[in-house]
């Protein structure tokens, strides 16, 4: 019979490796994985409860806050809060950044930024969400009220990075920066089981993942690029495939484990990029470096450094297989 290794206990193995480690962050990734099989169970029944749909307000970047994205937000929000290790956290559907203000969360070492549910748009027609998270330490003193600059660190300066992605099961797949592994959900005895060890992203892939309905805003270097996505060439695999579900982490999710690139670039709607930094590149960036892939904003810039300025701060996106992401930056750099 094959024995089946928990979250739980993985994170307790891992624990043990590190003489110093004080449990904090396994009690971190306690918040996250209740708060994940709570959302897992609600975005199952998505279409019979009162749960789809827009809630009729805005969030800061001006896009309709689905019911679903506030309901994400609170469970991870009290979740992150219960435990006593977060002082504070970042989300896409928070202005600003929360402070949790209780003596436990003052003394409490972590971060965490958050997209509570990236892809929302897709949850009314029953596709793939998930969840992204992103831990930093703190570097304002303990015991006190936490501070932007917290927030606004360089994406390798991360401690742990991961995704929650409900598909047609629900995944969850993280980082400490000692490799990527990944944990299929059971609800039936409500573990996330160990079912993806040591993910690496192959280094060359066949698909392209990108929203082409932008193609004649794009910089030229990506159009180029795209176009050789598409050309006959049966010794590099071409013509790619081209899968776009518009749902960040399942997109990454499929590149990862097959090969691929996903793209979301600068364009004339999106002069900076869609993507927020701080909770979708970083965390996204951390985790292809630890699987062996890419992440870039430009030719030479790596997500992981850059040094943040604001917490909603966007930035373009072009990750995946190492020598796919090569590739696009030769296109980029030769047209410019
Ligand atoms: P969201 O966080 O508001 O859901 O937006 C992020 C999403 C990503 O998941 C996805 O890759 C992208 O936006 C899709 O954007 P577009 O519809 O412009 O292709
Ligand atoms: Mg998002």
């Amino acid at each position: 019979m094959k024995m089946i290794k928990t979250l739980g206990e993985f994170i307790l193995d891992n624990q043990k490796e590190y003489p110093d480690a004080s449990g904090e962050l396994t009690s971190l990734f306690s918040s996250i994985r209740l708060a994940a099989k709570i959302l897992h169970r609600q975005i199952n029944k998505a279409g019979l409860v009162d749960i789809t749909g827009a809630a009729g307000a805005e969030n800061v970047q001006g896009e309709q806050q689905q019911k679903l994205d506030i309901y994400a937000n609170e469970h991870f929000k009290n979740a992150l809060a219960q435990r006593g290790v977060v002082c504070g956290i970042g989300s896409e559907e928070e202005e600003e950044y929360v402070t949790f203000e209780e003596t436990k969360n003052l003394d409490g070492r972590y971060v965490v930024l958050m997209d509570p549910l990236d892809g929302s748009s897709n949850i009314d027609v029953n596709v793939s969400v998930g969840t992204i998270f992103s831990v930093y330490q703190r570097i304002s003193p303990v015991g006190t009220k936490v501070t932007e600059a917290d927030f606004l660190q360089p994406g390798h300066k991360q401690v742990a990075a991961g995704y929650v992605i409900y598909g047609s099961s629900t995944m969850l797949v993280y980082s400490t920066g000692n490799g990527v592994n990944g944990f299929t959900y059971d609800s039936t005895i409500g573990v996330f089981a160990l079912s993806h060890p040591n993910l690496m992203v192959p280094e060359d892939g066949a698909i392209y993942s990108v929203n082409e309905g932008n193609y004649v805003h794009f910089p030229e270097g990506v159009k180029k690029y795209i176009k050789y996505c598409q050309e006959e060439d049966e010794s590099t695999q071409r013509p790619y495939t081209s899968r776009y579900i518009g749902s960040l982490v399942s997109d990454f999710h499929r590149n990862l484990i097959k090969g691929g690139i996903y793209l979301y670039p600068t364009s004339s709607r999106y002069p900076d990029g869609k993507l927020r930094l701080l909770y979708e590149c970083n965390p996204m960036a951390f985790l292809i470096e630890q699987a062996g892939g890419k992440a870039i904003s430009y030719p030479g810039k790596r997500i992981l450094d850059i040094e943040p300025t604001k917490l909603h701060q966007r930035c373009p996106l072009f990750v995946g297989s190492p020598n796919m992401v090569d590739k696009l930056a030769q296109f980029i750099e030769a047209a410019d």
